[in-house]
């Protein structure tokens, strides 16, 4: 059996499923790995079931008999593409599993922060009823609004059916291939990132980070952007930068923001963005329901087992691809 250790935390049946496959060691606390332990602990391993951490020349170096590296997330920025390919690892990550659950968060924030739910609920909790209705605290709809998705891939879909088909938005997309099928199946109309700018009411950043799309919002972006929209983020912190969107929120260039993702992960509780009632965020839980973080787990798992039977495994990521 393939010598296997796991990064993080995974459920019972799937650890299950894979002692059926591998002899593994496991990371069993709450807290994150650190480095140092992790890099001790892939010395002697085929695969590596993570995610997150870094997988780069140094834990590859650490790692003479790694074989596979299984993300158990969508996202894959933590994989140096380059030093996998040149040694051979293959990479895979957890794709469609999530896309539902990520769109329904996606739309939480917009709603959240257009009707201004924390905001009015911490009102109401603090007994300040009578207040809360008035003008100054009226929000923004959503039904027939003007959606602008950046990155359309599955998750980028799953937004534009919620908006289609339950609120009958307008939905406008970029994204680095122009995707006429799409266009076709949901209605949905391309537009420039700029031309996106200027015509949403909500911008939805939903791309892959990758090295184009790091800072892909920076202070001309957030410039364009009507005064009355919202910014979404469900990407990674680092397809913004900070400071822009800091500075769009502290000018009113835009109304407010809805984050899942930081520049900076735990967040720093200094971060000017905590303290503005217009922007509502969440911990980076985008896909983080009960269900879909076991069918994550599970598909990471098969992903591992099938790479370690000599397999080409279902997600393998596209760069990896030989
Ligand atoms: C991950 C995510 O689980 O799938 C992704 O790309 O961002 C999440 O679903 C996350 O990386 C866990 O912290």
């Amino acid at each position: 059996k393939s010598k296997v250790f796991i990064a993080k935390k995974i459920p019972r049946e799937v650890e299950e499923y894979l002692a059926r496959y591998c002899e593994y060691r496991k990371w069993d606390s709450d807290e994150p790995i650190s480095r140092a332990q992790l890099l001790e602990e892939v010395k002697d391993i085929e695969g590596l079931l993570i995610t997150g951490g870094k997988i780069d020349r140094e834990l590859l170096d650490h790692a003479p008999k790694l074989k596979v590296v299984s993300n158990i997330s969508v996202g894959y920025n933590n994989f140096d593409l380059e030093a996998m390919g040149e040694r051979k690892v293959l990479g895979t990550n957890t794709p469609s599993v999530l896309d539902d659950t990520v769109a329904d968060l996606i739309f939480g924030l917009m709603l959240a922060v257009a009707r201004r739910i924390p905001e009015l609920d911490r009102f109401v909790k603090e007994g300040r009823w009578q207040k809360c209705s008035d003008e100054p605290f009226w929000g923004i709809d959503v039904h027939h609004a003007t959606l602008g998705i950046i990155g359309m891939g599955r998750i980028g879909e799953a937004v534009a059916k919620r908006a289609k088909y339950g609120f009958s938005m307008e939905v406008l997309y970029y994204n680095r291939r122009r995707k006429p099928e799409v266009e076709e199946s949901l209605g949905v109309h391309y537009r420039t990132l700029e031309q996106l700018l200027q015509e949403a009411d909500y911008v939805v950043l939903m791309t892959p980070l990758t090295p184009e799309s790091t800072g892909l919002m920076g202070p001309h972006e957030f410039s364009l952007m009507k005064k009355n929209a919202i910014f979404i983020n469900a990407s990674r912190g680092e397809t913004v930068n900070e400071e822009a969107l800091i500075a769009a929120l502290e000018k009113g260039q835009i109304w407010g923001a809805g984050l899942d993702v930081f520049s900076q992960e735990p967040v720093d509780p200094g971060n000017p963005l905590l303290k503005m009632p217009n922007v509502v965020t969440v911990p980076h839980i985008g896909s983080a329901t009960a269900k879909t973080r076991f069918a994550m787990a599970m598909l990471a798992a098969q992903n591992l087992v099938k790479a370690l039977q000599g397999e080409v495994p279902p997600n393998l990521v596209e760069e990896l691809r030989v």
